[in-house]
């Protein structure tokens, strides 16, 4: 399937920018940003040459934009980056505030980590005034203006006098009722959002939980066309989950010099098996709960100490929020009291990193591990569980039944992250499982994952999008 775009510009809208510029000794120099939206849509605007609008926090963002902002990415032959400039009260309000102290833990059913602050509710709607603005003073009548995630709900509702085609897509979960309610102002949240043509979830309870949250705002909702009916506008609410670069993965797990890298990251643990797991900081991601099923592990098969090595990486992330601060406190605890516990002579059960280090220093881990733990409380899809089985052909993944991702692999060994014992019972079913059975499971998930990579996943959201309008 190629991108229908039929002639119309794209102009992208996300809190994440495709690329950075960073001062290098004496010179700016411009990066790539790893990562889903990057990795899916580059490739798509340097061909189609749309525009992206996007948050500009690189150190040197604003020193090669012209006076409206804007730049061409990644070179005069690319598309137009335009960068929002926000102000460090925005920032403090509009990201670590709404965005990641109530849309996140309320998208994500962690209600009592929410803080309801008026102020950070009126520098969200600042600042998604602030983004439509920006996007109205770029509109051409036929652009197609695609919105991306939780920062910006309420960017649809600003646009809505344009009369622009606009979609949002939401990367985490949406969900049930009884937590949405939660938020004060969860009515214009909704009307924001319900102003977009087309909606889009990586699952279908996602899906559900949002038709039903807009039935509970007085909308008419039709369930089984998964329409809603709003002050005289249709919205059309689709699951389209998002994929990886299959192909550049494939690719890599061919390459002889990956494949060495890999070797050496595991002989240099050495130890039989490895298991292994890479998070963002964030409590979605059930850091803790991982180390009690691996506390619980050796305390039940203490036969795997000196053989069994457990290496996480953590990426910090919203280092602003002290809740952050204090969950890294207590995984460092626990890490401490795990190695305490269970080493001996050279051994540690857990080696711990946290930093984020560039994609070519995280993916040979991939490769190195027997076993890669995915214990996410909750997740909207999980990339690095796809990213894994994309390397491997001989690797199991243990998958919390809990993220999205859990919903497309079934080939995964699945497990409730909440559930310690069963965790450390299928840590020890996943290193036991015979090779034969290792390759099947492979296989089932390479197909799957090569079918829905994230060109599919582009391409089959452009074609729902222009067909709910159409
Ligand atoms: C949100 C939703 C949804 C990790 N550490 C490093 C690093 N990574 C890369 C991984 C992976 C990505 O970051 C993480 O993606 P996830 O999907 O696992 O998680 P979120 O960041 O929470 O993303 C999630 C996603 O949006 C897409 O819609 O799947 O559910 O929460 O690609 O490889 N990359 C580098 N250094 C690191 O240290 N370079």
């Amino acid at each position: 399937m190629e991108a229908e775009l039929e002639g119309k510009r794209l102009v992208l809208v996300s809190n994440g920018e495709p690329y950075k510029h960073v001062y290098q000794n004496q010179n700016i120099e411009i990066e790539k940003l790893a990562g889903g939206l990057t990795t899916g849509l580059d490739p798509m605007m340097q061909k189609d040459k749309g525009l992206w609008i996007a948050w500009g926090r690189g150190e040197a963002d604003f020193e090669v934009v012209d006076q409206n902002n804007k730049v061409k990415v990644p070179d005069a032959e690319g598309y137009t980056l335009k960068r929002i400039k926000l102000s460090k009260e925005e920032k403090n309000g509009f990201y670590y505030g709404f965005a990641n102290e109530v849309m996140w833990p309320i998208s994500h059913t962690f209600i009592s980590k929410a803080n309801f602050k008026k102020e950070y509710w009126q520098s969200y709607q600042k600042v998604n005034k602030k983004y439509a603005e920006s996007i109205k003073e770029e509109l051409h009548s036929d652009d197609l203006v695609w919105i991306h995630d939780y920062h910006l709900a309420l960017v649809p509702g600003f646009l809505s006098e344009s009369n622009a085609k606009t979609s949002l897509f939401w990367h985490i979960p949406w969900p049930a009722w009884e937590a949405f309610r939660t938020i004060p102002w969860r009515q214009k949240i909704l009307e924001g959002m319900l102003a977009s043509d087309f909606i889009a979830f990586h699952t279908d309870l996602f899906v559900f939980n949002f038709l039903s949250c807009a039935k509970k705002i007085g909308a008419k909702v039709d369930f089984s066309a998964r329409e809603v009916f709003y002050q005289g506008s249709k919205t059309k609410v689709e699951s389209v989950p998002l994929g990886i670069d299959y192909q550049r993965f494939n690719n890599l797990a061919q390459d002889d010099d990956y494949l060495a890298e890999a070797e050496a990251v595991k002989a240099s643990y050495d130890t039989e098996k490895l298991i292994f797991a890479v998070d963002r900081l964030d409590y979605t991601k059930g850091i803790e709960e991982r180390l009690k099923g691996i506390d619980k592990f050796f305390e039940k098969y203490p036969e795997y100490k000196g053989k069994v090595t457990f290496v996480q990486r953590v990426a910090p992330s919203r280092t602003g929020i002290e809740e952050y601060q204090q969950m890294k406190e207590r995984i460092e605890k626990k890490i401490a009291e795990i190695n305490g516990k269970y080493q001996k002579d050279q051994w540690a059960p857990v080696k711990y990193f946290y930093g984020s280090v560039p994609q070519a220093e995280l993916l040979p881990y991939y490769k190195a591990a027997d076993l890669a733990l995915i214990t996410a409380l909750i997740d909207g899809m999980n990339l690095v569980a796809k990213e894994y089985l994309a390397v491997q052909d001989s690797g199991v993944l243990l998958l919390s039944e809990f993220a999205g991702a859990a919903e497309y692999l079934d080939s995964a060994l699945k497990v409730n992250p909440y559930n310690t014992e069963a965790l450390a019972d299928s840590i020890y079913q996943g290193l036991e499982m015979p090779e034969t059975e290792k390759k099947k499971r492979l296989q089932k998930a390479e197909a799957d994952l090569k079918e829905y990579d994230i060109n599919w996943w582009r391409d089959y959201f452009l074609k729902k999008w222009v067909e709910s309008y159409e």
